[in-house]
């Protein structure tokens, strides 16, 4: 019987004759296709899915494939590289945070201007609370950096853009931080008194926080509305938001001769004072609105939800001159506690680190965030408090520099876990999960403290490393810097596609002053940096 699939089938094995010809090739097409429609549906979808795996781990295994799919983050490197070679030769490092700064700046004014955050992957922007955080964060920068024209160009959105009065829901704490601290810097810095008024503006409109039951602020507010709320899911607020909007909150009073801003924010420093559930000083993550106790307890960290409260306890005692002796004896006991409770040292190379403690066991990891403690150290020894303290800065400056020195990128991940063991391993490991890096400060922020205060010049050197590091991993070609979320693999570090704006706020301020070698240039004796990097002055004595 004629069957012509099987002739055209034993034609294409065979190679006959007319193999060649187009209409054998059009026969076999023609053949292929029907013995494809003789398939069931399962074979098909089963060679249709095999074919797919195979051509994805084709592109995956092939770098020059990726670069072709990926070209912005290829391209990315390998400016990157031939940035760096370029930089290597530069003596002033000075210049190449510049550098950096406008190429930042360059991708967030073409793709986010006027916009939270840059996405310089997609070329687009993120939006968080509508309000410009980005350029709202990098004005002092701007202005400690010299930038004037782009200055300038910001300080107009500022005057013909900005509005506060706006129907969104924004973090008291993150706005605080970032906007008010942002604006009254600005002002200090400049004598404009368009930021003075933008600083009062969303000062005021963020005091409905303060009206809970306990008078510990909602980390919630709509600036709109003038209303606030907990998350949705709790009444707790976190510990760290709530002692760390203090520095500005006094100093709007001071400069506005208004005293309830301070007065809101004192409140809440007399009653976490006097609060039980603290072990050592050291204090729980979680405050409940409501009952003003902290809850959840039991677990103590130097890291995310703690970590500014010790922070601004020092910062407020030198804003205020060193007056207000319960800060001041809060820290040093708090510094006690974790000298303590949560100091251990790795094995083998006997790295110091603050570990975390879980209702009396030790854990050994530590948030990158810790690493603004050396500085906060520091500045506390250069201020008249125990040596030792000095000691523990060094000690803990080393093991954040390692843990930028000891991954492949020379980026810090975002949590680093240390081994306690003495027979075997590494100092340092890192979790999947926390392999991203953030592009965050609080190394380098450390380091300028202990280089102002040692003058030791390898502190500059792990610096330069450092943004040598971010311009060869995470610099993006058109403009912007991405966070990334393997700091272990440097051939793809997989971009996340976002520039926090802490990028331009601290990380670039921070290295900037650690070059420079202007001491007067943002005095330590002279200002205080809230924990967003925005210098505020430390009052006169007649204040
Ligand atoms: C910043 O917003 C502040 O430094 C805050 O205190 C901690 N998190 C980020 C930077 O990492």
């Amino acid at each position: 019987m004629y069957s012509p699939q099987r002739k055209d089938f034993v034609s294409l094995m065979l190679g006959d004759q007319h193999s060649r010809s187009y209409t054998n090739g059009k026969h076999r097409r023609q053949s292929c296709w029907r013995k494809w429609k003789q398939l069931s549906r399962l074979q098909r979808s089963l060679i249709l899915f095999l074919l797919a795996f195979l051509f994805i781990c084709g592109i995956l295994s092939y770098p020059s494939l990726t670069d072709f799919w990926i070209p912005s983050w290829r391209g990315a490197m390998i400016e990157a590289e031939q940035g760096t070679e370029l930089q290597s030769t530069a003596v002033d490092r000075v210049e190449a945070v510049q550098e950096a700064f406008r190429h930042a700046w360059k991708g967030y004014k073409a793709f986010a201007w006027g916009h939270d955050e840059l996405k310089p992957i997609s070329k687009t922007h993120g939006e968080w609370f509508g309000l410009g955080l980005t350029l709202i964060d990098a004005l002092d920068t701007m202005w400690i950096l010299g930038l004037k024209d782009e200055f300038a160009e910001a300080r107009k959105w500022v005057e013909t853009e900005l509005s506060f009065s706006k129907n969104v829901d924004v973090n008291l704490f993150e706005s605080t931080i970032r906007i008010l601290g942002g604006l009254l810097s600005t002002y200090h810095l400049t004598g404009d008194t368009l930021f003075l008024d933008k600083a009062k503006d969303i000062g005021f409109r963020l005091m409905p926080a303060f009206k809970t039951p306990s008078k510990i602020p909602y980390s919630d507010v709509n600036i709109g509305k003038g209303t606030a709320h907990p998350p949705r899911w709790t009444t707790d607020s976190t510990v760290a938001e709530v002692t760390s909007i203090q520095l500005e909150f006094r100093e709007l009073s001071r400069l506005t001769q208004d005293p309830q801003y301070q007065n809101a924010v004192e409140e809440v420093t007399r009653q976490v004072h006097r609060l039980e559930g603290k072990h050592d000083g050291l204090v729980p993550m979680f405050i409940n609105t409501n009952s003003g106790k902290f809850t959840r307890r039991g677990a103590f960290t130097l890291g995310a939800r703690a970590d500014s409260y010790y922070e601004y306890l020092l910062k407020q005692w030198l804003q205020g001159g060193k007056k207000e002796t319960e800060l001041l004896e809060d820290y040093l006991q708090a510094i006690e506690g974790v000298k303590k409770n949560l100091l251990r040292q790795t094995s083998p190379s006997k790295l110091t680190f603050v570990g975390e403690l879980s209702n009396g066991h030790l854990n050994p990891k530590m948030d990158h965030l810790v690493c603004f403690l050396p500085g906060t150290l520091a500045l506390g020894a250069h201020n008249g408090l125990p040596a030792d303290h000095m000691d523990l800065a060094l000690q803990l400056m080393e093991t954040c520099h390692q843990m930028y020195a000891q991954m492949e990128t020379g980026l810090s991940p975002e949590i680093a876990h240390f081994n306690l063991q003495s027979n075997n391993g590494r100092d340092i490991d890192v979790k999947p999960a926390d392999r991203h890096n953030l592009l965050r400060p609080e190394t380098v922020e450390s380091l300028f403290y202990m280089y102002r205060f040692t003058k030791d010049s390898k502190y500059r050197d792990w610096g330069w490393d450092i943004l040598q590091s971010f311009n060869k991993y995470t610099r993006v070609p058109s403009g912007g810097y991405t966070s990334i979320s393997n700091v272990r693999d440097p051939v793809y570090p997989s971009p996340r596609d976002k520039m926090e704006s802490f990028f331009l706020g601290e990380t670039l301020k921070y290295l900037f002053l650690l070059f420079s070698d202007d001491n007067e240039l943002i005095s330590l004796d002279k200002y205080v940096f809230n924990t967003e990097a925005h210098p505020l002055p430390i009052w006169p004595s007649t204040s």
